[in-house]
């Protein structure tokens, strides 16, 4: 089994977190480059990472890789409650990477213009609620849930993204979980 991505990939960060104790391939790709984005291309119409090859199936999107393997592991599926936090988090991701790449494009991404604006506002909301879940308890299991969290979190401020002293239960969250297994080693800073 292979799985497919850059080691600054928040969403694939998850998937390396997930699989820590299981034998797989990790395959770092970076998809700006020709030869490494025609891999992708050739497989995967999205264009994006992370994507899993187990054999002659090939799966993309975190989300999809999670429950392909969830049910190749016998985990059990997420809730429809869970399922909502996951969406949460990806929500914020999502929009985080958005802005990224317009900043990288030259855009003033502080500009009131209305794309800006929405993913600003959807990032403030997404980290005032999953701040308010870590202060109820929600992330005191490690599972994919708190991984994908983790990910999230420690990408912000890897990045520089946002401002996290707003939201005090997320750092502690990430101080709290820097012991995990494979945590250190898929550290987006190592490169
Ligand atoms: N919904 C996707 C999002 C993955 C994603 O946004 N990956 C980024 C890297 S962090 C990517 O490949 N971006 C390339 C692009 O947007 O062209 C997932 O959950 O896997």
């Amino acid at each position: 089994m292979k799985l497919f991505g850059s080691t600054s990939s928040p969403f694939v960060r998850r998937l390396r977190l997930f699989l820590a104790t299981h034998p797989y391939e990790f395959v770092t790709l970076n998809i700006f480059e020709a030869a490494d984005r025609a891999l992708l291309t050739r497989l995967n119409p999205t264009h994006k990472i992370p994507m899993l090859q187990d054999e002659q199936q090939v799966v993309f999107d975190s989300g999809v890789i999670y429950r392909y393997l969830a049910d190749k592991l016998h985990v059990i599926p997420l809730t429809w409650c869970q399922e909502n936090t996951l969406t949460t988090i990806n929500a914020a991701n999502d929009s985080l990477v958005e802005l990224l790449l317009c900043k990288r494009s030259g855009f003033n991404v502080e500009e009131d213009k209305l794309f800006f604006k929405l993913q600003r506002d959807r990032v403030s909301a997404t980290l005032q609620v999953l701040n308010e879940k870590v202060s109820a308890g929600e992330f005191s299991a490690w599972n994919y849930l708190s991984i994908s969290l983790y990910c999230l979190v420690d990408w912000i401020l890897f990045r520089e993204l946002v401002d996290l002293s707003k939201y005090p239960a997320l750092v502690a969250f990430r101080s709290e979980n820097l012991q995990q297994l494979a945590v250190d080693i898929t550290d987006p800073r190592l490169g």
